[in-house]
């Protein structure tokens, strides 16, 4: 299995009701490793630009006013197939959909805020990295 990096956000929800740690947990045990992290608050042309993607939905507004409402954690994680394995560990979207052991069945509010990001391909992967940090910050 390829050794992969994909980008992470906890949600303004997450630092909110202080989860970094717990969910920091749930990335490590599902052996994942954090090599680079930091907490920033996000602009709005910097969460304008992160959700580029779904700018014609109707949900963008409502979406990027709720990612710059408080502080999020951008991380980097890394291991054996890092992107669809941190997919899973997030769970579905909604966190009523989501599975039994999953961080949005166990932290995340709702649609809106689930608590967490993970990229969904590699190539979306890099383009984020590259959005947040710096190759000096990414300690692996
Ligand atoms: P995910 O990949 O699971 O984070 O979900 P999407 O890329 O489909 O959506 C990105 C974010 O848009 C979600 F995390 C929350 C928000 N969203 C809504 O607010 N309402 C929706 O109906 C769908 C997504």
């Amino acid at each position: 299995m390829a050794v992969e990096r994909t980008f992470s956000i906890l949600k303004p929800d997450a630092t909110a009701r202080n989860l970094t740690g717990a969910v920091n947990a749930m990335i490590e045990k599902a052996g994942l490793r954090i090599i680079a992290q930091k907490r920033i608050r996000m602009s709005r042309a910097e969460a304008e630009k992160f959700y580029a993607v779904h700018r014609e939905r109707p949900f963008f507004g409502e979406l990027v006013s709720f990612m710059i409402s408080g502080p999020v954690v951008v991380q980097v994680l890394e291991g054996d197939n890092a992107i669809a394995k941190y997919r899973d560990l997030m769970g579905a979207t909604d966190p009523a959909k989501a599975a039994d052991g999953t961080i949005r069945k166990a932290h995340a509010n709702s649609v809106g805020e689930n608590s967490v990001h993970g990229s969904d391909a590699a190539e979306t992967a890099a383009k984020e990295i590259a959005q947040f940090f710096s190759g000096n910050e990414i300690v692996g």
